[in-house]
């Protein structure tokens, strides 16, 4: 042990812009690393999100021969769900301490918003104790005993360093106790600590967005004492022993960069998680026990939990199982799967109907079918993302047009002469801004140019049109030569479709990859999808009844100064920025509506916004109080 501790440095580096702080990190290191960590943590000043320093700072001192090792305090990690959750857990734990006024303690985080050290008060009075307080008390010459083993020195890791951090400073003469909220407004962790509770991690402990945070260390003993007690957490270097490791780190620096990955993501406002909805698919829905009214589903026509929909899946799941078993080429094809093409067919006007497990897969099936090398794809360019990726996958040239400029498409389409095939393809209504396809010209366009025409109904089948047969209804005008739809929306089930000629499908059913190489998708869903055409066609109101929906939401946010636009039952409230966006949508959520903020990577950056899709089952009642809700949402984020 005694040889292991000679010739310790501490090693830190500071990096600024403008005098704004940027980042910083230290290390204690034997002698013949120095090198190595120095270069480290100048890369890692140089490769810092907030941007690019003009002034890094790296210093290199020699440590005393002893240095004081103490173990980690444990971790534990509670999952709380709200800010009030997390705050009340965290008064339960300190009471232990004898800390009782955490409601004033965590007040105090308004006054530590631009300290770059920690507040240090007097556990009972709750008087500032620290000499200077605009910059706090910073506890430095620290780390992770793990450090000095050549090999393991660990990448950038929050966890570790704020673990050390609370260490160290619960080692301090006087300090009972540590809270710790991050300074980052999208960072809502934090813990609180002290020896007898360890490091106990609060995974909600403040509301999303809110800027205060900072650290709070909290010091019972005489007031002349206090200055040993900063000397320590100034001056003492201490390693931290067995700070436990995280499992993306066991799993080696592979894990812990995708770790990494996801903060970045978090720390810009765009990470995303799956919420569970505890209730059939329908225009409301239970959500972390409240019932939420949903203004972002698919389900447009309220046929997902229609009876006659749900127990021709039931239906057929007894009759003909709940897998196919085999890719639709082999054993995968049942009546129930012969039966949706035809109906397919026979509701869209075409003459043959191929069906895919997903959109998704209709969209890469149908493109990387008909186009290859030395083919020519032209894309609007707000496409949906399974076009794109299509297109990328066929490996055609591929050309993007000006979003629903058709003068665009045609002068583009001009360049493409000498490719052997020419794919035009577009959205028939645009899934994040719900504007539509001028589908006559489109047609006139594509027929004058000899290319294939292809438009993706996903959002217009069920939609457009009187009776929901989709924008050839609604333009009074001929099919493209592939109209790719989905099961998945307006039809209450899943899967994906292409209706055309004959000829189209037959080749489709031969080089479409997705169709070959997918198990078809289950009897189940299949004949729930006949069904829910069969309620359509017997129900063209339920269309009418979508549209007024939609004229009346338009008309609500109107009148409240908002400025909307949808041709179809999408409507994007377009806010800006990614937090302001998600911020307007968890406002929404606590007034009871689920209204999901799209941010980048589905539209630009910048583009934030909420995106409301509206069903025929809405009341008006729930329309005007959603649009009372964006409002008051849109202006709070935008003030
Ligand atoms: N000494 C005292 N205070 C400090 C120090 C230090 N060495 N470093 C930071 N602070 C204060 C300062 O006021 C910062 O603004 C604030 O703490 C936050 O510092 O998942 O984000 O380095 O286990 O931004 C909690 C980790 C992360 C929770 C806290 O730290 C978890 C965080 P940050
Ligand atoms: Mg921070």
């Amino acid at each position: 042990m005694q040889e292991k501790t000679t010739g310790l440095y501490s090693v830190k580096m500071r990096a600024s812009r403008e005098g704004q702080h940027i980042s910083g990190a230290e290390k204690i290191v034997p002698a013949r690393r120095v090198a190595a960590i120095a270069s480290q943590l100048a890369e890692r000043a140089l490769s810092h999100p907030k941007g690019d320093p003009d002034f890094i700072n790296i210093k290199v001192e020699a440590q005393p021969r002893q240095i004081r090792r103490v173990k980690a305090l444990s971790v534990t990690t509670h999952e709380t769900r709200t800010p009030e959750e997390g705050l009340s857990l965290a008064a339960e734990l300190l009471a232990g301490d004898g800390i009782t006024r955490i409601g004033e303690i965590m007040n105090r985080f308004s006054e530590s918003h631009s300290m770059r050290g920690a507040m240090l008060l007097d556990a009972d009075t709750l008087e500032r104790l620290e000499p200077d307080p605009e910059r706090g008390v910073r506890a430095t010459y620290m780390d992770d005993a793990s450090s000095l083993e050549k090999g393991t020195a660990r990448g950038k890791n929050h966890y570790a360093e704020a673990i050390v951090l609370a260490t160290k400073v619960q080692n301090a003469p006087g300090i009972v106790a540590e809270i710790c909220v991050s300074d980052d407004p999208d960072y809502v962790t934090g813990y609180v600590a002290s020896k007898r509770l360890g490091y106990r991690r609060i995974t909600v402990l403040k509301k999303k967005g809110d800027p205060r945070g900072g650290r709070i260390f909290l010091y019972r003993g005489q007031r002349e004492r206090v200055a040993e007690t900063i000397e320590f957490l100034e001056r003492v270097p201490v390693l931290v022993e067995d700070v436990p490791i995280l499992s993306a780190e066991r799993a080696g620096d592979r894990m812990l960069s995708l770790a990494s990955d996801l903060e970045k993501r978090e720390s810009q406002g765009l990470s995303r998680r799956c919420r569970t909805l505890c209730s059939p698919t329908g225009p409301t829905a239970v959500v972390d026990g409240r019932e939420l009214v949903v203004l972002s589903s698919n389900d447009y026509l309220d046929l997902a939990r229609d009876e006659r929909v749900t127990s021709a899946a039931a239906r057929a799941a007894r009759e003909w199982g709940a897998g196919s078993g085999g890719s639709r080429l082999t054993t995968g094809t049942q009546p129930p799967h012969a039966q949706l093409e035809r109906d397919l067919a026979e509701f869209k006007g075409t003459e043959a109907a191929i069906v895919y497990a997903t959109g998704y897969m209709a969209n890469v099936g149908a493109i990387t079918a008909l186009v290859g090398k030395g083919d020519a794809i032209l894309s609007d360019g707000l496409n949906h993302a399974s076009i794109i990726d299509a297109c990328r996958l066929s490996g055609a040239d591929v050309f993007i047009y000006r979003h629903l400029d058709m003068d665009d498409l045609d002068r583009k389409l001009s360049m493409c002469r000498e490719h052997r095939r020419v794919l035009a393809v577009s959205d028939g209504v645009f899934s994040m801004d719900g504007d539509i396809l001028d589908l006559p010209r489109f047609l006139e366009i594509t027929r004058r140019h000899d290319a294939f025409s292809m438009v993706d109904e996903a959002h217009a089948t069920g939609v457009m049109g009187r009776t929901g047969r989709g924008l050839a209804e609604h333009f009074g005008c001929d099919h493209p030569d592939i109209s790719m739809g989905t099961l998945s929306k307006a039809l209450g089930s899943e899967g994906g479709f292409v209706c055309g000629s004959r000829l189209l499908i037959d080749y489709l059913r031969n080089f479409s990859r997705p169709f070959i190489f997918s198990t078809a998708p289950g009897a189940p869903a299949v004949a729930a999808a006949s069904a829910a055409i069969k309620a359509l066609e017997s129900e063209p109101q339920r269309v009418e009844r979508l549209r007024e929906n939609v004229a009346t939401f338009l008309k609500e946010l109107a009148g409240r100064g908002i400025s909307a636009a949808s041709e179809s039952a999408i409507v994007p409230v377009v806010v800006g920025d990614e937090r302001a966006a998600v911020a307007a949508s968890a406002a929404l959520e606590k007034d009871g509506f689920l209204v999901p903020a799209i941010r980048y990577p589905t539209v630009s950056r910048g583009s934030a916004r909420l995106r409301f899709a509206l069903s025929s089952a809405h009341t008006s009642e729930q329309l005007r109080a959603a649009a009372e809700a964006a409002a008051l949402a849109v202006r709070e984020v935008t003030r």
